[in-house]
């Protein structure tokens, strides 16, 4: 009884084995949101990293990793869920941060505990100089393209010519 069957549930495994990998991946914790978001720039150091993903996660099986341009650990307070909201995690960071690109790893589980692992970068630019040789530099600027704007406009003023 069981030879005959053979072909169809081989036939049936094969399918499952195409099936099934679709099946896990929509079940596990894919990542929607980040703060700092994923390649942005970031002019102020975060005073907390968060990450939200499409379903609940497993706060044991979870972990937020925080490594600095140089490739190490920024100190970072324990990972824990924001407010109610079971599908973001976030952690404050505790150590200091010098300005470049910066490493986000994340671990999340979902219901069926199985981690899924991931990573993106963001950039904390370098705070700008003095603020008031800033404003100098871009009235400067502004003088420049208003003499400009004067010299263009200057053919319309009668006797100049
Ligand atoms: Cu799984």
């Amino acid at each position: 009884m069981l030879q005959p069957c053979r072909p169809r549930s081989l036939a049936f495994l094969l399918l499952l084995a195409l099936v099934l990998p679709f099946r896990s991946a929509a079940a596990h914790p894919r990542l929607v949101r980040a703060v700092p978001a994923a390649e942005s720039h970031v002019q102020t150091m975060p005073r907390a990293l968060s990450v939200t993903f499409n379903e609940s996660l497993t706060i044991a099986l979870s972990r937020l990793t925080l490594l600095d341009p140089t490739g190490q650990p920024v100190a970072l307070d324990t990972v824990r869920f924001a407010s109610e909201d079971t599908k973001t995690l976030t952690a404050s960071i505790l150590g200091t941060m010098p300005a470049g690109r910066y490493t986000v790893k994340w671990q999340a589980a979902g219901a069926d505990g199985h981690p899924m692992r991931g990573q993106y970068t963001f950039v904390l630019d370098a705070a700008p100089v003095e603020s008031t040789k800033r404003t100098t530099d871009t009235g400067t600027l502004k003088g420049g393209a208003s003499s400009t704007l004067r010299g263009t406009s200057r053919p319309r003023v009668p006797g100049v010519r």
